[in-house]
């Protein structure tokens, strides 16, 4: 049975009833197994993408299978006898959420009717449950056919019915032409060891503060999106934590994190530093990047070297496996216009206007989680040695009054002696952090900020994975 939740056309209705009704034919599924299906909206599908996916990403449809079958497998009820509801004698084999705009705006994409398009990820969520899958390419031919073969037999088609040979090529041809009209939308993972200038980088292309800088390692502590528009692209920057030496659990978090952004991203920017090694740099980095991306080598802080250095260490790089290599310098500008036209060439290409984002939104991030990034950032500047990257800033309070905006931060660090740093004689440093911090988040928030802040010690907090989960810093793999 097939279970739809959430507004939908009656004619869509009766496509997925009549997939489902055929794809339970041809699978012999019993009449008692349930697939719910719910529409939803963007934001729920991105924060349900973001939540079991780790991708903060808009997406057509997800599919979470609750049983365990493989292609040719039939549905065993016995197997699964403990999940059966004994009120209504069913058994949910999965859920199904369908995005109603990204649907609408495919099939105005490939030219065919919303219902086929509607129809079609249906198809592919069911073919998933029953175990296909598209992780190589020849199982996602055979899982294509299939689809293919399910929605032609009930004339849900690609093209409208009774369309003539000529219409069907008229379709492909304005298509096409339709492509001509390009829309440059994705998402561009930068990545490298730490403090190479991924931040920086982000930033000067973004145009907007969104990610935190200090010349201190191990700034960026999670993934951050910097969003960059104009009127025919949208670029979604992550900026990732940089690879360092793991030595406590919240590296490894942050390890997790790095892996997530290469999962589902169109190009990655592998960032290497031009005062160090380049070939050593890119050959640690580039193992552990997407396969399936495109990769452009950025050697940034070319302000710190010269051209006949660079030239001669540009020679060992010759044969290496990336698309580009762009020399910048992220702090001074130098190139980064240049490379935002090359990222833009490497971009999936839509014949409407695609964005993730609203058009004005430049980061993913809000303003209090800037605000816990700023005091963090003004503690790295300010401390010295180790005890800035102990630190974790909670805003406990964030109040807007029509005046001024009320923050109250704890800023927690591993011990009572870093506690005793952080506060200074007569409380001198944790004054000059604060100040430093006010300024910079009134500047963000263009109003008055009285910013409170608290010092107080977790034990440890780095390798305490409660910790971990009570910050927000724990992910799922
Ligand atoms: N000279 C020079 N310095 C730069 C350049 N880009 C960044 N920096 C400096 O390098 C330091 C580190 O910059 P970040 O942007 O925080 O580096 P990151 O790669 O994000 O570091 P993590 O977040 O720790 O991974 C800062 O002091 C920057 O000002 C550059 O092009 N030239
Ligand atoms: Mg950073």
């Amino acid at each position: 049975m097939i279970n739809i939740i959430g507004a939908l056309d009656e004619e869509i209705k009766k496509g997925f009833v009549s997939v489902y009704n055929k794809v339970q034919n041809l699978f012999n599924l019993p009449d008692n197994a349930v697939v719910n299906v719910t529409i939803v909206g963007e934001q729920k599908i991105r924060s349900l993408n973001k939540s079991t996916r780790n991708i903060d990403k808009v997406t057509d449809v997800l599919t979470y299978p609750y049983v365990e079958l493989k292609i040719n497998s039939a549905l065993n009820l016995n197997d699964y006898a403990c999940d059966i509801d004994q009120s209504t004698n069913t058994l949910t084999i999965g859920d199904i959420y369908i995005c109603k705009t990204q649907a609408e705006k495919q099939a105005k994409q490939y030219g065919h009717s919303v219902k086929r398009e509607f129809c079609f990820l249906l198809c592919h969520g069911l073919l998933h449950i029953l175990g296909y899958d598209h992780m190589n390419a020849d199982d996602e031919k055979i899982m294509a056919a299939k689809q293919e073969e399910i929605l032609s037999s009930l004339n849900i088609l690609r093209y409208p019915v009774g369309a003539s040979k000529k219409d069907e090529e008229k379709i492909e041809k304005d298509k096409l032409e339709n492509k001509s009209k390009q829309f440059a939308c994705g998402f561009v993972t930068v990545v490298g060891d730490t403090n190479v200038g991924k931040s920086t980088l982000i930033n000067a292309l973004v145009g907007h503060k969104v990610s935190i800088v200090s010349p201190k390692s191990q700034t960026t502590r999670e993934n951050i999106c910097g969003i960059y528009n104009d009127d025919s692209t949208q670029i979604v920057f992550v900026d990732t934590p940089g690879y360092h030496k793991r030595n406590t659990l919240v590296d490894d978090e942050m390890d997790k994190q790095i892996a997530a952004a290469n999962e589902d991203t169109e190009v990655v920017l592998i960032m290497i530093s031009a005062i160090k090694p380049l070939y050593e740099q890119f050959e640690k980095i580039s193992k552990k990047v997407s396969k399936t991306a495109k990769k452009l080598l950025i050697i940034n802080k070319i302000d710190q070297t010269t051209h006949e250095k660079l030239a001669k260490e540009l020679i060992i790089l010759n044969n290496i496996a990336v698309d580009e290599i762009v020399p910048i310098s992220a702090l001074k500008g130098k190139n980064v216009d240049m490379l935002l036209n090359i990222i833009k060439k490497y971009l999936p290409k839509y014949s409407y206007e695609m964005r993730y984002y609203p058009q004005d939104e430049y980061t993913n991030k809000n303003l209090r989680f800037m605000a816990a990034e700023i005091i963090r950032e003004k503690a790295l500047m300010l401390l010295q040695d180790e005890i800035p990257h102990g630190v974790y800033v909670a805003i406990t309070d964030y109040k807007e009054n029509e005046n001024i905006i009320d923050i109250f931060a704890d800023m927690y660090c591993e011990r009572e002696n870093h506690k005793a740093i952080i506060l200074g004689k007569n409380g001198d440093m944790i004054k000059k952090i604060s100040t430093a911090a006010r300024k910079s988040i009134e500047h963000l928030v263009e109003q008055k900020v009285n910013l409170q802040l608290y010092v107080k010690v977790k034990p440890n907090w780095r390798n305490d994975l409660k910790a971990l989960e009570q910050f927000g810093l724990k992910y799922e793999e």
